[in-house]
């Protein structure tokens, strides 16, 4: 008998989790902006979960940076399975949100046009996921259309990084662009923007120099950051050609450099 309520006990922490971290859901798209219909009625944004589990998500905090805060009330779980999305939104009315069919909606949840966050917290304040979208110049700023993730960014420090979302591009419902709960149309490598700075180059890339050579074709000065996996910028300088990484530990970071208001990224792996 002990062996089977071990084992029963293996299989329900095998699928239910206990305790989340950083990174288990993640935002993968953003709706700022609806067309067919008003912001307050076809606002949305989807969430994945990125961990091999269940999670619970009611009780957990929604907010951004400002004013907007709300605390996800479901009468009851509000369960996302492994690989799974969710939609949230302000209006669940198909008929009235442009054709979208959430599964949480509040009205006290807004997605600004311009620049505006959305942070995901457990009940317990522990932030799970954010992203922090500009309106331009570095993520897309559509309007009609939503703000898509690259399926090949599904972290919650690449979703950091404008440059790794797209606008939407199949059409939904009363016609506006997206993939409100269906895996996103955008699949771009990351860094599918360095082809947008010509000649962008860092070498060696791998390196465990103290130092590394970032070289486009233009060479003028550029603004280079660098990040870590968790998402914490780690430099933030200007140059012509050498950056010193001599403070950067073994790992893998992403370098975004921006030359005549170009930006683009590139993965650095630091040996
Ligand atoms: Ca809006
Ligand atoms: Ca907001
Ligand atoms: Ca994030
Ligand atoms: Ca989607």
């Amino acid at each position: 008998m002990k062996k089977i309520y071990f084992f029963l006990v293996a299989i329900f922490a095998a699928t239910m989790s206990f305790g989340q971290s950083p990174g288990d859901i993640i935002i993968t798209e953003i709706m700022q902006n609806p067309s067919a219909v008003t912001d307050a009625n076809g606002e949305y944004f989807e969430v994945y979960n990125t961990t091999a589990g269940i999670i619970d998500m009611n009780g957990w905090i929604i907010k951004d940076n400002g004013a907007n805060s709300h605390t996800i009330t479901n009468g009851g779980p509000l369960n996302i399975a492994s690989g799974a999305y969710l939609v949230f939104g302000k209006n669940s009315t198909i008929a009235e949100n442009g054709g979208v069919i959430l599964d949480y909606a509040s009205s006290s949840i807004s997605l600004t046009n311009a620049d505006d966050e959305i942070i995901l917290e457990t009940g317990g304040g522990l932030e799970i996921d954010r992203v922090d979208y500009d309106g331009g110049p570095n993520f897309p700023d559509p309007s009609g259309k939503s703000m898509e993730l690259s399926t090949m960014a599904y972290t919650s420090s690449a979703n950091d990084i404008g440059s790794n979302w797209a606008e939407g591009s199949s059409a939904y419902g009363d016609g506006d662009l997206g993939t409100p709960g269906a895996v996103n149309d955008n699949s771009a490598p990351l860094g599918i923007a360095g082809h947008k700075i010509k000649g962008f180059k860092i070498s060696p890339n791998p390196s465990s120099d103290n130092f590394i050579n970032i070289t486009t074709a233009n060479n003028t000065t550029k603004n280079v950051q660098v990040f870590d996996m968790l998402g914490k910028r780690v430099i933030n300088q200007e140059i012509n050609t050498i950056l010193n990484i001599s403070n950067l530990t073994t790992g893998i970071y992403v370098v975004k450099v921006t030359e005549n208001s170009i930006s683009a990224t590139k993965r650095l792996v630091v040996k």
